[in-house]
């Protein structure tokens, strides 16, 4: 038969989990000592099987309670051992927790928008994949336009082209759109440049439109000085120099007061003492484009603009390298 004190002071003497584990595999186990008893019962005389049986189950549980008993009480032990061990050192420096920024890209983008909320008008967003009729066609952009050429514009498999601007957006707008329409059409751009200080093959615009009946030179010019206004100080000015856009008639371009100089610094490193500095692209819908889309230019008139959100960014965060914009540096990032 087997020692039970012997055993039981086995038990009582192990100080870790591990120690009892390999003690119990070497008295429970498949190849343990009661295991061993019990194939010991084979040869024993059948009438004593029975008694003998109950004996080695009776030891067996007081063995597994005895293991049991024990594992709570080193458990114990070894988290008590533990908690001391693990004090805490509030005296070491805490992790910082770094929270993420927006972008200067989006917080511009996000501003504009704002702006144009305030004044009524809605967002709409497009496809960046077009057609060459909304690129070009129905924007009243000629056959021989160079824009249209393969050196300025992403063609795709299939004849499709990636969007040059916004514009085909505000198309789309008016074709499902009784007037009056009042949208600004924000988004990515493509056009085939290399990258350098001041050019990428993708960029971002802001373009507005504004269809109704009797829309005139008058309503662009309050729109984009209450804006400007807005966005770069109460103070400032605009100014519109003529221009030419194929989808607009007149165009014009236009400036803002220097916000910097306020035109009186005739070094100043923004406008470089111009006095103004270039915004946006402006003017009166071409009546060819109303026509594309349906609408009669005898009865409804409308403006549009356009402006690139990375130029205006760089102008408000003084930055002079537009490829910061996508790099991705966080120590570039992190100022804004
Ligand atoms: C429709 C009709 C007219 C949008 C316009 C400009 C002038 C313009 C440039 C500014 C800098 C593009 O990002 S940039 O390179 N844009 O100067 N955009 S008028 O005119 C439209 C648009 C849609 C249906």
């Amino acid at each position: 038969m087997v020692d039970i004190n012997k055993i039981k002071n086995n038990i009582f003497s192990v100080s870790s989990l591990k120690e009892l584990e390999e003690l119990r595999v070497s008295l429970l186990g498949r190849k343990g000592e009661i295991q061993t008893l019990m194939q010991g019962l084979g040869k024993v005389p059948k009438e004593e099987k029975p008694i003998l049986g109950a004996k080695i189950n009776e030891i067996k549980i007081e063995i597994e309670t005895l293991i049991e008993a024990k594992r709570e009480e080193v458990k114990a032990e070894e988290l008590k051992i533990k908690l001391r061990e693990e004090t805490i050192d509030i005296t070491i420096p805490g992790k910082k927790n770094t929270f993420g920024k927006r972008h200067p890209l989006t917080t511009t983008m996000d501003n504009i928008k704002e702006i144009f909320i305030g004044m009524g008008f809605s967002i709409a967003e497009g496809p960046d994949i077009e057609t060459s009729y909304y690129n070009f066609d129905a924007l009243n952009i000629p056959k021989s336009h160079p824009a249209r050429a393969s050196q300025d514009t992403f063609y795709t498999e299939g004849g499709y082209l990636l969007r040059t601007q916004t514009s085909p957006v505000q198309i789309r707008v008016m074709e499902g759109t009784e007037p009056p329409i009042k949208i600004i059409a924000p988004g990515r751009v493509f056009r085939s440049d290399d990258v350098d200080a001041t050019h990428s093959p993708y960029f971002h615009q802001i373009e507005g439109l504004v269809v109704d009946k009797g829309i005139t030179m008058a309503d662009l010019k309050g729109t984009l000085l209450a804006f400007s206004r807005e966005l770069f100080g109460q103070d400032v000015n605009i100014r519109l120099r003529p221009h030419y856009f194929p989808f607009t008639e007149p165009s014009a371009e236009m400036d803002i007061s220097c916000f910097v100089c306020k035109g009186e610094d005739s070094k100043c490193h923004v406008c470089k003492g111009e006095g103004f500095i270039e915004l946006l692209g402006c003017g009166m819908v071409h009546p060819n484009v109303l026509k594309a889309v349906g609408i009669d230019p005898a009865i409804y008139s409308g403006f549009a603009f356009g402006l690139g959100l990375e130029r205006n960014a760089m102008q408000r965060f003084k930055i002079n390298d537009l490829r910061l914009f996508f790099e991705n540096d966080l120590n570039f990032l992190k100022q804004f």
